[in-house]
Parts: structure tokens; sequence; C-alpha cells
């Protein structure tokens, strides 16, 4: 094989391996999930239905100390929720709750890992 052929082909398979790398960890960019809190202990100022591929109501605001509650209720539908700083991360489920007690004042984005365009915001003030 000629040489400028091998080379071609040696960078096209470097390429094709850190393309691999780039979309193999952009699956696994979910940060570390965070343990839910016991609603039934924490103060729940708010529920959220995660339904129809979308999170309803999609803002709520609460105040800090308090809690939100998430009910996944959308069929065999796998829906998360994942914060945008990380700070509240659940399993992937189709049915179940997960809670987070909110301590600090602030606004938080949060999605669904599986469904970009599932979003919401929790604003504590
Ligand atoms: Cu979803």
């Amino acid at each position: 094989m000629p040489r400028a052929r091998r080379t071609a082909l040696t960078l096209a398979a470097a390429l094709i391996s850190v393309l691999l790398v780039v979309l193999l960890s952009g699956c696994s960019s979910k940060p570390p999930v965070v343990a839910s809190a016991d609603a039934a202990s924490v103060d729940v100022a708010a529920t959220i239905t995660v339904k129809d591929m979308a999170f309803s109501p999609a803002e709520v605001t609460i105040k800090p100390g308090q809690a939100v509650t998430w009910v996944f209720d959308d069929g065999v539908v796998k829906h998360d929720v994942v914060a945008a700083d990380g700070s509240f991360v659940s399993e992937l489920m189709a049915q179940g709750s997960y809670t987070h007690v909110f301590t600090e004042a602030g606004s938080f984005d949060y999605g669904c890992s599986p469904h970009p365009r599932m979003l919401g915001v929790v604003t504590v003030e």
C-alpha cells in the first residue's frame, strides 16, 4: 500500500475514533443522580406532573427550605429531572416520584435528558 494512502487511512481511523468518543461521552453526560428527599418529612410546596412529554406546571415559585415533588405519570415513557447545575438529578423513570429540597434562593433550570424540549424552572425566593 502506498505510504500516502496508508497515512490517509490512519487519519480517517483517528477521526472516527475521536467522533465516537465525543458521541459516546455526549450520551453519558448526565450528572450523577442526587437521592430523592422523603416527601413525607419535608415541606412540599409544589407538585409537578411529568406527563404527555411535559413538566406541568413548567414554572413554579417556592420559598427557601421548601421542596418540589415531581410525579412521573407518562405511561411507559421514561423521563428524568436534571438540574442545569447538577444540584438535583433523578433516575430515569416512567412511574414514581422525586422530591428535592431547595435551600438556596435562585432560579433553577432543569430538563429531561432523553427529551431536550422538556424544560422547566424552579424559582426560589
Ligand atoms: Cu422526558
